[in-house]
């Protein structure tokens, strides 16, 4: 049955470009991907780490399934703020979601390699969680 959905799932993305703004079903924030699917999610040259673009793809096409009205800023009834998202400040626009996006992904990268491995993702998260 699970891989049924999952298969319904790669065909729908496939079919939908997996970029399109107007899916119904909108990216998750990059802060509730489950780690496990973080790579397969996120990696897309495979090299088995997300690097900062793979990262910022991501995050824009999730500022643009959100924006609903297309005004190139999330107001907090588009996105309301959580801990999971890139930042809390509303109303954002998509340079201030890709800086805070960009601040988050080096305070990841501790190796400062340019690329996030899970075992940084996960550190970076417990961190933050411990972090108040
Ligand atoms: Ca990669
Ligand atoms: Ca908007």
């Amino acid at each position: 049955m699970k891989a049924v959905v999952v298969s319904a799932m790669v065909v729908a993305v496939v079919a939908l470009g997996w970029s399109s703004p107007t899916r119904a079903d909108d990216p998750p924030p990059i802060g509730s991907i489950p780690l496990s699917e973080i790579l397969s999610t996120l990696d897309r040259n495979g090299n088995g780490c997300v690097d900062l673009e793979e990262g910022r793809n991501y995050a824009s096409r999730r500022f643009h399934a959100l924006d609903r009205n297309h005004d190139a800023s999330l107001d907090a009834e588009e996105a309301p703020p959580g801990p999971d998202e890139t930042s809390n400040s509303r109303p954002i626009s998509i340079a201030d979601w890709q800086d805070a996006y960009h601040a988050r992904f080096d305070s990841f990268d501790t190796d400062r390699n340019g690329c996030l491995s899970l075992q940084e993702v996960e550190a970076g998260r417990n961190a933050r969680k411990g972090g108040h």
